[in-house]
């Protein structure tokens, strides 16, 4: 463990925030925050060299953990560490599928024979929890009820329930932190800006904070409360997330919210998981029902979170489900900082006089290359019309069928659409400011693999020759395994559906091939890390049995477009 260094540079900052550690628990700010009020939720990078604030979210955490001893019936166990970990999942008799940690631990081995003994001290020391009895109706209705795409009962919330659930956390932090100004911190890993003053600094980079077991107080050295040895070895540390493959352009450009969440879910969001938590081969973060241990899981969804909101900011409130009913009155139960039951409709999240009181420092500028405005599309429509509502007409222009991948870095042809108006589809979609909005899109669908593949999955476009590669997104395999639902057979059959905008990069390959003829796939495994980090297990990735069921390259053609801003 390479400790030692990073505290000696710290030493500075580190003595601000002990400074502060000294009133720990004894200021209250829940009346400050019943105001309407607004706050700032600041990239993590930002957010970080203000002392204050950096005070602020460690001794809020650390007071929340504090509180995981008090006795279970009390206010202070309902606004712990623990308590809101197991709102989002957690493991005993009562848990989903009545999956304890030994069941869990079992099901981990039973997928992954080799790594077991590598991982027993990730399953050692973890508690089979039992939601508290008292208050009636509390515990037992609001824990392990996180949202998460499953494909035998896909969620249509999973954005909508961890915004709430980010919320209430982001008020019950507030209160233990004692600062009425605090506000949750997110993680801007999609970014790729490096500060060239401080390398340290970029956003990919989890900061120094978050990988120090310990920290150095004038009156001794106490354990770091975001500190979690759970993670991928030197995570933070020796090793850090390779930007390339946080790059969500293709994922946030989408503008049927269906396809955006799930892509974004099964992604970027899955992606994040794996690469802090041993790529889903042990708990924390790789393990729905024990992931909100770690705190770098509040703020990865607060960052998803923000990508809602950027995406909403692109295509407008209504690009949401707003008008579906049922989705619009969906409700989800949670504690607040008094530890008091509370409710809240998916429609609240819409309403500006509703309880949601914080926004983000940057919804507007979230992709890497600002895809160019449709102003054209736009100018064409009917005065008063705000938007295109034709009906879409997708061209596929390429396909492939059942494509079985057992090489670590392979390449995928795909055949040529012998339909008409393909080649022009094409040629439309990817030349900026044409006449008819379109755009040519990659779907794959029925992603599934049949053991746990120790990996993502990069998706690359490639010209004919394999010259030049075009990231487009990543495949993630998070909550698929070790899974609480009892399906993993049906769940591997059906697997998972991915959706890219790809007009970018067909764009750049048709630079050098106007025809584009030959374009193919490229699915590389990857652990997403850089620097120390070690490769993928190639034997395990090969055996996983990885599959897709039909990869798509579509023009689509008409339909929504989105909103120019300002208007
Ligand atoms: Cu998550």
């Amino acid at each position: 463990m390479k400790t030692t260094m990073p505290i000696a540079s710290l030493r500075r900052g580190v003595l601000g925030v002990i400074a502060s550690l000294a009133i720990l628990g004894t200021a209250s700010a829940a009346d400050a925050a019943e105001t309407q009020k607004r706050f700032i939720r600041q990239s993590l990078h930002e957010f970080v060299k203000d002392q204050n604030k950096l005070d602020s979210l460690i001794r809020g955490v650390q007071v929340m953990k504090s509180r995981n001893n008090a006795p279970k019936n009390s206010v202070a166990y309902r606004t712990s560490w623990e308590y809101w970990a197991a709102i989002h999942g957690y493991a005993g008799k009562t848990a989903p599928g009545g999956f304890t940690v030994k069941k869990l631990q079992k099901e981990f081995e039973r997928f992954d024979p080799d790594n077991a003994p590598l991982f027993a001290g990730f399953w050692a020391g973890l508690k089979n929890l039992t939601p508290p009895a008292q208050p009636r109706g509390v515990a037992e209705k609001i824990w392990a009820t996180c949202e998460h795409n499953d494909p035998l009962a896909p969620t249509r919330h999973f954005l909508s329930w961890h915004r709430m659930a980010l919320y209430f956390f982001e008020r019950v932090l507030r209160e233990a932190s004692g600062d009425p100004n605090f506000a949750l911190p997110y993680w801007d890993y999609t970014n790729d800006g490096t500060d060239p003053v401080d390398p340290a600094s970029s956003p990919g980079r989890i900061p120094i904070f978050f990988a120090v077991p310990m920290l150095t107080t004038p009156s001794g050295t106490i354990g770091n409360p975001l500190f979690e040895r759970r993670r991928t070895a030197g995570f933070g540390d020796t090793v850090q997330l390779d930007l390339l493959l946080t790059n969500a352009d293709s994922t946030l450009k989408l503008s049927n919210f269906s396809e955006f969440q799930e892509t974004l879910d099964f992604g970027v969001h899955g992606f994040i998981h794996f690469a802090v938590g041993n790529f889903g081969l042990a708990p924390y973060m790789g393990v729905i029902p024990f992931s909100a241990n770690d705190p770098i899981f509040w703020v990865h969804h607060a960052n998803i979170d923000r990508l809602w909101e950027c995406w909403t900011t692109r295509n407008g409130r209504d690009a949401n489900p707003t008008n579906d009913r049922d989705w619009m009155k969906k409700k989800f139960r949670f504690v607040n900082e008094k530890g008091r039951l509370v409710t809240m409709k998916v429609a609240e999240l819409f309403d500006p006089k509703g309880r949601i009181d914080y926004e983000y420092d940057n919804v507007s500028q979230c992709f890497r290359v600002e895809p160019p405005t449709e102003t054209v599309a736009v100018a064409l429509e009917e005065p008063g019309e705000q938007r295109i509502s034709a009906e879409i007409t997708k061209t596929t222009i390429a396909t492939t069928s059942e494509v079985e991948i057992d090489q670590i870095d392979q390449e995928v042809p795909l055949a040529q659409s012998k339909e008409r108006g393909a080649r022009e589809a094409v040629l439309s979609a990817v030349q900026p400011g044409a006449v008819s909005p379109s755009k040519a899109v990659l779907r794959l669908k029925g992603v599934r693999t049949e053991k746990a593949p120790g990996a993502s999955v990069s998706v690359f476009l490639t010209d004919r020759q394999g010259k030049s590669r075009e990231f487009v997104g990543v495949l993630g395999f998070f909550g698929q395994f070790g899974h609480s639902h009892k399906a993993h057979a049906r769940d591997a059959d059906k697997g998972r559906d991915f959706t890219f905008d790809v007009s970018a990069q067909l764009h750049k390959l048709m630079t050098d091939n106007p025809t584009g003829a030959g374009i193919r796939l490229a699915l590389v495994a990857s652990s997403g890390l850089a620097e120390e980090a070690a490769a993928v297990g190639q034997e395990r990735y090969q055996q996983a049995g990885l599959r897709i069921r039909e990869i798509l390259l579509e023009v689509e053609s008409g339909g929504s477009t989105p909103l120019n801003p300002g208007e």
